[in-house]
């Protein structure tokens, strides 16, 4: 029968047959790599570039998660690294879709997370030759990266991709970038030229204790400790190190501190976690041990710890380890392998030593507790408009066990950091030391797509949302359910109060005032659930009906713009 213009031509439309079944191109390639690493998704923004690798994906059940803004992606394959323990992978074009994706991949460097970044690049063939988005991406990547390169040939693909992957995890974690020309990505390749890494060969598992004199040394240390005192930092969560790490604070009866994404190693209740005692803690402690987390400004560049404790620092990264603040003891090595060794190495000593330390904890303990009554009233305020600190006290009563906790703003989240505890490990998701405004959306993608049975809950400030707050479309049209929590506060305030500090009441309201956008509606417009609340009472009744909802939800809670977090105005930068 004859083709009509109404019935397309079936054959003309389908993809061109295989030019003999034992060739293969490089985008297929790309996927039996991503495969072979145990990625089941990749993020992506399409572009002419990179429809080969979709395709691949295609056949290797690989799922294309297709977003609306690069930054997007690539914040995206962060978050999902964090919470499955697995590289996470976003695809983007060449030209502006790798630009668009450098901050995710800046985010992921100083978060130590493993991440691979897939560019797009004209073909060789037209090597700077002004071909359509044609950018030097591997100069752009190669500071923010671990490892940054272009593959030159088709049956290097799935290789390169393997080496990109290995050197993700060179050290302390963290992103690599491939660019990969557009006719080495279509072209095709004998399947025998290729070289395609098996799954589980082609990298190490990285898990070094380090040296174990180091260990005993450290055992001997706090089996005579008085008052010793262990931060653990993002990399216990990163190594998977949660259980070794408790095990080593209840063995060795150390009061513990955490933060970044190790929040929640130890629940809130526990009698070894401490939060608000920091600082307390640091000044009166006599042994000192960082564990995954480097003397940066969020630790005063280690200044701040008094010169006569005794301090051993435990990172994954040779460069992180005596950096800024002298050490006693310095020990490279997986955090998990690590302290299982020092526990291993001190118990049979344990007897020997002060280590019921009775009198530090409770010490610590009253710390703690003065500390919670003095801000208890702030929390309960019914002041209207809402006090920060109240929504930060209404989310954390919300919290279950299975809720991952995403903070994304400024002031807001500041305020949220005292009083929001995760209830379990890995369920304690911020951007990290780059403190990129943004991740929010993207951060509750990856978890929701990577961890259905997991309920989401997020506080984004209106300013942070406002950078990638497209992608609440996404969640909708994958069907990704999260209990979003505006702190509106029609301002980027964290700035703000700098600036009126500096120049002012008169001269602080410059360039950081955004308007009174009603983000709830916002989210139905989207497809999702959204509600405004202004009276402080409302704000859980408000989040129950967003979590039974079973739809993406921002609720928009106005909250006072005249109220400022601690941890901002102590900020040293405007000091
Ligand atoms: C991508 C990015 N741009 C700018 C900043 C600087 N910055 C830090 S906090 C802040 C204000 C954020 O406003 P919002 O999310 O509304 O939180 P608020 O401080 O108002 O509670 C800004 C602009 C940043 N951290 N990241
Ligand atoms: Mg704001």
């Amino acid at each position: 029968m004859a083709q009509t213009v109404s019935e397309p031509n079936v054959e003309a439309d389908a993809p061109e047959p295989e030019q003999g079944a034992t060739t293969i191109s490089g985008g297929h390639l790309v996927a039996k790599a991503l495969k072979a690493e145990g990625i089941d998704v990749i993020f992506t923004l399409c572009g002419g570039h990179i429809i080969d690798i979709y395709d691949g994906c295609v056949d290797e059940g690989i799922d294309v998660v297709d977003v609306r803004h690069e930054q997007v992606a690539a914040h995206a394959a962060d978050g999902y690294a964090r919470i499955t323990g697995r590289p996470g992978c976003a695809v983007v074009t060449a030209g502006p879709g790798t630009t668009d994706a450098v901050t995710g991949v800046a985010n992921a460097f100083r978060a130590e997370s493993p991440m691979l970044l897939i560019g797009g690049q004209g073909a060789l063939s037209q090597h700077k030759m002004g071909s359509l988005q044609d950018l030097p991406h591997v100069d752009l990547m190669t500071p923010i990266t671990k490892f940054a390169a272009t593959v030159p040939h088709t049956a290097r693909a799935a290789d390169m991709v393997s080496m990109a992957l290995r050197e993700c995890y060179n050290g302390a974690p963290g992103p690599s970038f491939l660019e990969i020309p557009r006719d080495i990505l279509d072209g095709r390749v004998p399947i025998e030229e290729a070289t395609i890494p098996e799954a589980g060969r082609y990298r190490a598992s990285t898990k070094s204790a380090g040296d174990p004199a180091a260990a005993e040394s450290l055992a001997d240390i706090l089996v005579r400790a008085e008052k010793p005192v262990v931060l653990l930092g993002s990399q216990v969560q990163t190594a998977r190190a949660t259980d070794a790490a408790i095990e080593f604070a209840r063995t060795l009866n150390i009061p513990t501190f955490m933060n970044g994404a190790a929040r929640g190693t130890l629940p809130p209740k526990d009698p070894h976690h401490f939060h608000l005692s920091r600082r307390y803690a640091f000044n009166n402690a006599d042994v000192i041990v960082i564990v995954g987390t480097p003397f940066d400004f969020r630790m005063g560049y280690g200044k701040r710890l008094p010169k006569k404790a005794t301090v051993v620092q435990i990172d994954m990264d040779y460069r992180t380890v005596g950096k800024n603040r002298d050490i006693d003891l310095g020990i490279v090595g997986d955090p998990g392998a690590v302290l299982s060794a020092v526990t291993q190495a001190a118990s049979g000593r344990l007897k020997s030593g002060p280590t019921d330390r009775k009198e530090w904890f409770t010490e610590l303990r009253s710390e703690e507790d003065a500390a919670y009554e003095k801000r208890l009233p702030r929390q309960l305020s019914d002041a209207n408009p809402i006090h920060p600190l109240r929504l930060a006290h209404e989310i954390n009563e919300f919290l279950t066990e299975d809720s991952i906790y995403i903070g994304d703003g400024g002031d807001v989240v500041t305020f949220s950091g005292g009083v929001v505890q995760p209830k379990s490990p890995g369920h304690w998701m911020d951007p990290g030391p780059l403190g990129t405004l943004g991740v929010g959306i993207p951060f509750v993608l990856a978890a929701k797509y990577a961890r259905p049975d997991k309920e989401i809950v997020a506080l984004l400030g209106d300013g942070a949302l406002s950078l990638t707050g497209w992608d609440f479309e996404t969640l909708v049209r994958f069907n990704l359910p999260f209990i979003g929590v505006v702190g509106n506060n029609s301002s980027m305030n964290q700035i703000r109060y700098g600036q009126e500090q500096k120049y002012g009441k008169a001269r602080g309201r410059v360039g950081n005032t955004l308007g009174d956008v009603k983000y709830d509606e916002f989210a139905r417009m989207l497809g999702g659930y959204g509600e405004e609340v202004r009276d402080p009472k409302d704000i859980a009744p408000a989040m129950q009906r967003a979590r039974e909802s079973g739809l993406p939800s921002l609720i928009n809670v106005w909250i006072d713009p005249e109220a400022y977090a601690p941890g901002t105005m102590n900020q040293t930068m405007y000091k």
